[in-house]
C-alpha cells in the first residue's frame, strides 16, 4: 500500500489548481438561450426505472436521479441481489429484460415513464459469450422497445464508440459515418440506434440515445469491457504501486470521468424534444494512452511501474475503435460540455480510491 497522507496530499495539492465545478443550467443552442435542465414541479416528476443497475453507471445515475426527482421515483433494477448500501438507498427490484411479462408488469405497477436501459454485455466478454451478447443486447433491447412503445415511455440506451469500426473515420469520429463493428457488442449497438431510430420515426418512442467514451469510476467497476484497464490501473496505483496493462502502450480511446457522464446522461434525459435535432449523440471528453495516464498517475505516485501483457482480442477491438469522438451537435443542441480533463480525472480518481480505501480499513 502507498503511503496514504503522501498520496493524498499530493493529489489534493493537484486539485487546488481545478475550476469549480458547476451544473449547467443555461445553455446557447442553436434555437436561441434556452434552460435546460431546470427544477420539476412536484406533478412532472418523472418514474424512472433503471435496468442493468448494478453495472458500473446505474448505482451513480440512480443517486443523481434521486436527489433531482425524489428517492421513491427512481427504481434500479437487475438480476442480482444488491450490496445492503444499494438495497438500504432506494427501491430496488428483480428485473429480468429477457422476461418480457416481468418488464411489462413492473413498468404498469409502478406507473414508469422514463426508462434508462443499462443492461448489456460489454465488448471483451461479447467476443467470449456471443450467443449470452445476442440474447441480451438485442432481444432484451426489442422488450424494451417494445414496452417502451406500447406504454409511451421515454427510454434512453447507451451506445459507445464500440458501434464504431476499422472503416469508420477515427480522428475525430462523427455522429454520422460508416459503421461496420467488428465485434457482437458493437453491432448490437449500431442495432439498437437504428431500431430506436426507426421506432422514433415509424411510432412516435422518445428514443434518446448517446454514444459513450470508456467510462472511468472509482467506485463501481466496469465489468467485461475493452476500457476497463483505464478504472485498474487507479487501483492497482494506490494498492499495491504496479499494474500489468493488457493493451498496448500506444492504444488511444476516448474516456470520460463518470461525473460527467452521469450529467450528460441527465441532462440530455431532459432536453426538450424539440431540442434534439438526432437521436443519437456522440459525446467527448478525453483521449489518452496507457502510456498517457502512467505518466499522469506517476506525477502523484513517483514510484507506480506499468507492464504490459497485451490480450490480443481487448487489443483488436481497441484498434477498431475511434481515438476521439466529434461531439459538437451535442455541444450545439443540447449544451453538453464535459468538465474532467486527463489531470483531473487522475487527482479525482486517486482520491477517491485513497480515502475509500481509508474509510474501508477504518471499520
Ligand atoms: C467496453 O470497453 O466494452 C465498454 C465500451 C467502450 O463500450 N467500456
Amino acid at each position: 500500500m502507498m503511503p496514504v497522507v503522501q498520496l493524498l496530499r499530493a493529489a489534493l495539492k493537484h486539485a487546488g489548481n481545478r475550476p469549480p465545478r458547476c451544473v449547467v443550467q443555461t445553455t446557447s443552442a442553436a434555437h436561441g438561450v434556452r434552460t435546460h435542465a431546470s427544477s420539476c414541479t412536484d406533478g412532472d416528476k418523472p418514474k424512472v426505472l433503471i435496468t442493468g443497475g448494478l453495472g458500473q453507471l446505474g448505482v451513480g445515475l440512480a443517486k443523481s436521479l434521486r436527489r433531482r426527482f425524489g428517492k421513491f421515483n427512481v427504481i434500479l433494477s437487475d438480476i442480482r441481489k444488491p450490496p445492503n448500501h444499494v438495497y438500504k438507498n432506494g427501491p430496488f427490484i428483480f428485473s429480468d429484460i429477457l422476461d418480457y411479462k416481468n418488464l411489462r408488469q413492473i413498468v404498469v405497477n409502478n406507473n414508469i415513464s422514463w426508462l434508462v436501459h443499462y443492461s448489456a454485455v460489454l465488448s471483451a466478454v461479447g467476443e467470449h459469450n456471443v450467443a449470452l451478447a445476442k440474447e441480451v443486447n438485442i432481444t432484451g433491447f426489442h422488450n424494451i422497445l417494445d414496452i417502451a412503445t406500447e406504454h409511451g415511455l421515454r427510454v434512453f440506451v447507451p451506445s459507445t464508440i464500440s458501434a464504431l469500426g476499422p472503416s469508420s473515420p477515427k480522428d475525430p469520429t462523427p455522429d454520422l459515418c460508416v459503421q461496420r463493428p467488428r465485434t457482437i457488442y458493437g453491432v448490437s449497438k449500431v442495432h439498437a440506434e437504428l431500431m430506436g431510430e426507426y421506432y422514433h420515426q415509424r411510432y412516435g418512442l422518445d428514443f434518446r440515445c448517446l454514444r459513450y467514451p470508456g467510462i472511468i469510476s472509482a467506485d463501481s467497476q466496469p465489468g467485461g469491457g475493452t476500457t476497463d484497464y483505464a478504472v485498474q490501473i487507479f487501483h492497482a496505483a494506490v494498492k499495491s504501486g504496479q499494474f500489468e496493462c493488457n493493451l498496448r502502450s500506444d492504444t488511444r480511446l476516448p474516456m470520460m470521468y463518470i461525473d460527467d457522464c452521469i450529467r450528460a446522461t441527465m441532462e440530455f434525459l431532459e432536453a426538450p424534444e424539440d431540442a434534439l435535432v438526432s437521436r443519437t449523440y456522440n459525446i467527448n471528453a478525453m483521449s489518452f494512452t496507457p502510456q498517457d495516464l502512467t505518466r499522469e498517475i506517476q506525477k502523484v505516485l513517483s514510484d507506480f511501474k506499468v507492464t504490459y501483457n497485451v490480450d490480443p482480442v481487448r487489443q483488436a477491438i481497441a484498434d477498431s475503435w475511434p481515438k476521439a469522438l466529434e461531439d459538437s451537435a451535442a455541444r450545439q443542441d443540447w449544451g453538453w460540455r464535459h468538465e474532467y480533463n486527463l489531470p483531473e480525472l487522475v487527482q479525482t480518481m486517486l482520491t477517491h480510491i485513497t480515502l475509500g480505501n481509508k474509510l474501508a480499513s477504518a471499520f
